[in-house]
């Protein structure tokens, strides 16, 4: 078994760590049921300002990301209390002092025509300053490079901030002036890490970690993925060009404000 200070390291080398084993079956069960009554149930897209959101977002183009609420899905709400902050506490206590919640999304990616979720850095969609978070994801079922597994390109962290662009077409959005993340990074010479996984596993990444995942090629199998994201440090809000993130739209803030609010509780 790997010993915390080793995957503090670990962490810290490669900006993204695999916990094996880490969330019960029975959990990972009631918030799989929970959710596929809510996926076929939810139309609502508003964005309301005074509770945190969960984003439903099939990775189809053209459709629209629909948005749920915990008292709707307490089986999640119960998964991050209970399993995911106990976990990253105890794994990455350094890391993990301060947790402030920004966002939550569950990305559903169908059988053969859901497409590529292109490379990308996660604080590079966000308006805080400092940038500092750790996101964590969690597969609903067995995932593996067939089924649209995660795949990092490890030691990206330590690269600094990258453009931002549409998931979908690689598009960058208008007036985004920063580097752009390369179509292949071992072309610059990182290793790139395919990370196959069992629902009772758990990745945490560092928010400046490019990834992407592949599509789902698995005839009759809906890739399910949690992502919860926090962020570390006390932050500002410094908007730019390309944060569309849909938490943005919950915001009332002006340029410098601390960024708290009911929406993102600290946890
Ligand atoms: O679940 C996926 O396919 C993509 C997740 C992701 O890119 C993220 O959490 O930032």
């Amino acid at each position: 078994m790997q010993k915390n200070t080793d995957l503090s390291l670990n962490y810290d080398e490669k900006g993204v760590v695999l916990l094996k084993n880490v969330i019960s079956e029975e959990i990972m069960f009631k918030v799989r049921s929970e959710y596929d009554a809510l996926e076929k149930s939810i139309t609502r897209t508003e964005i309301s300002s005074d509770k945190p959101l969960i984003v439903l977002w099939k990775h189809v183009i053209g459709e629209q990301k629909r948005i749920a609420h915990f008292d709707e899905f307490p089986a999640l709400w119960s998964l991050i209390i209970d399993s995911i902050i106990p976990v990253l506490r105890k794994k990455l206590p350094e890391k993990t002092k301060r947790l402030q919640l920004l966002e939550t999304i569950i990305f559903n990616k169908p059988p053969k025509i859901s497409n590529i979720l292109n490379w990308h850095q996660d604080v590079s969609y966000f308006p805080l300053k400092p940038n500092n978070q750790v996101a964590i994801w969690i597969p609903f079922e067995k995932v593996t490079k067939e089924r649209g597994a995660m795949v990092y390109a490890l030691g990206s962290h330590k690269l600094g901030a990258m453009g931002s662009v549409n998931l979908h077409t690689k598009q960058p959005f208008e007036n985004e002036n920063r580097q752009l993340i390369p179509d292949d990074p071992t072309s610059i010479g990182l290793e790139v890490k395919c990370m196959e996984m069992e629902p009772e596993d758990m990745l945490v990444h560092d928010g400046y970690t490019w990834h992407y995942s592949g599509p789902n090629i698995e005839e009759g199998y809906i890739r399910r993925g949690l992502s919860v994201r926090f962020i570390t440090e006390e932050a500002v809000f410094d908007p730019r060009p390309g944060q569309g993130a849909a938490f943005t739209k919950q915001l009332t803030l002006k340029e410098g404000d601390l960024f708290h609010g009911l929406p993102f509780p600290l946890l």
